[in-house]
């Protein structure tokens, strides 16, 4: 009998964590402040929403479980170095992540601007050197989705058009490109780069791919309206950063309750992609699910 979803999450999420603990250099190695610092940002926190949901699909598509684990651990190490990245002073200069320290408040900011570097380069070491696929053409397609959806045609576009938002209203196409780019990206790099561990027909992959843009979407939909709705100690970042720093946002474009309605206009679309695949997508439908009605 298949574990409840609860039970598949914390099982997935405590072995994923030795999994990091495992890739990511050891504290004691030198330059140590450095190593410590990567260890201090990357383990012991967050959802692992990326990795998860590069697992259930990864099981969908057949993957070899040792493929998945570099796969997932090589998106959650450009997660994170994303978020350190994001609260440097330079950015959205914010205290607290995961319920700690940022990085840079805790060690600091050259550290901090180090650590998103050197997770960044480990994310590529790992998919590089460990064999993801039998076909090395696939592998390095893998390479390059990840690369595409980090760079400036990805996540870190995204983040330059959000910074230069800031003070300005942005029409809801305007929006969307942003965080297609600045969140959706990478979400969707990690459904592709689980399916691409094992085995799916082209017209799959398709829809697979289009349940990563959705559910990219849709996760920043809901994050906009927890930065409003939520407080900063369920959230474990500070709470309404998004209005302090005058960020256009969905909930500022078309109020809470649009929002949420977009949020599950997607959530709908992003489900009727997996129609297809029966009992198989069963993980990435609870994750779907999750996304949405998540209160952190
Ligand atoms: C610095 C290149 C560069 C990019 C930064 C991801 C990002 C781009 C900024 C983070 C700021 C932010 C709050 C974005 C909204 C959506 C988001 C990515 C939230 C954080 O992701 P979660 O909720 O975090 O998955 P955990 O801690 O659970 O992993």
């Amino acid at each position: 009998m298949r574990a409840d979803f609860q039970s598949w999450v914390s099982a997935r999420q405590s072995h994923f964590e030795e999994v990091l603990r495992s890739v990511l250099p050891r504290a004691e190695a030198m330059p140590q402040r450095l190593h410590e610092a990567m260890r201090y940002a990357v383990l012991d926190g967050g959802k692992r929403v990326r990795p998860l949901l590069a697992f259930a699909t990864g099981e969908l598509a057949g993957a070899d479980e040792a493929r998945l684990n570099i796969a997932a651990a090589s998106v959650e190490l450009i997660h994170a170095y994303s978020l350190v990245h994001d609260d440097l002073p330079c950015m959205d200069d914010d205290v607290l992540r995961r319920g700690k320290p940022t990085c840079h408040v805790q060690y600091d900011e050259a550290t901090a601007l180090l650590v998103g570097d050197s997770l960044q380069t480990l994310a590529f070491q790992l998919l590089a050197e460990q064999r993801l696929s039998d076909d090395a053409r696939r592998q390095l397609e893998m390479i390059k989705l990840l690369a595409v959806a980090s760079g400036s045609r990805g996540m870190a576009g995204g983040q330059a058009i959000d910074l230069a938002s800031v003070g300005k209203s942005l029409t809801l196409p305007e929006l969307e490109f942003m965080h297609i780019h600045k969140t959706g990206a990478l979400i969707r790099a990690a459904v592709l780069l689980g399916a691409h561990c094992g085995s799916v027909s082209q017209a799959q992959l398709d829809k697979l791919d289009r349940f990563g843009k959705l559910i990219g979407l849709a996760f920043q939909v809901v994050d906009d309206v927890l930065d409003c709705e939520a407080d900063t100690a369920t959230l474990g970042k500070t709470a309404g950063k998004d209005a302090d720093n005058d960020k256009p946002t969905y909930v500022s474009l078309l109020g809470i309750h649009d929002a949420r309605a977009m949020a599950q206009r997607l959530h709908r679309e992003a489900l009727e992609t997996l129609a297809d695949f029966g009992d198989s997508a069963l993980r990435l439908r609870e994750l779907a699910n999750f996304i949405v009605l998540r209160k952190f």
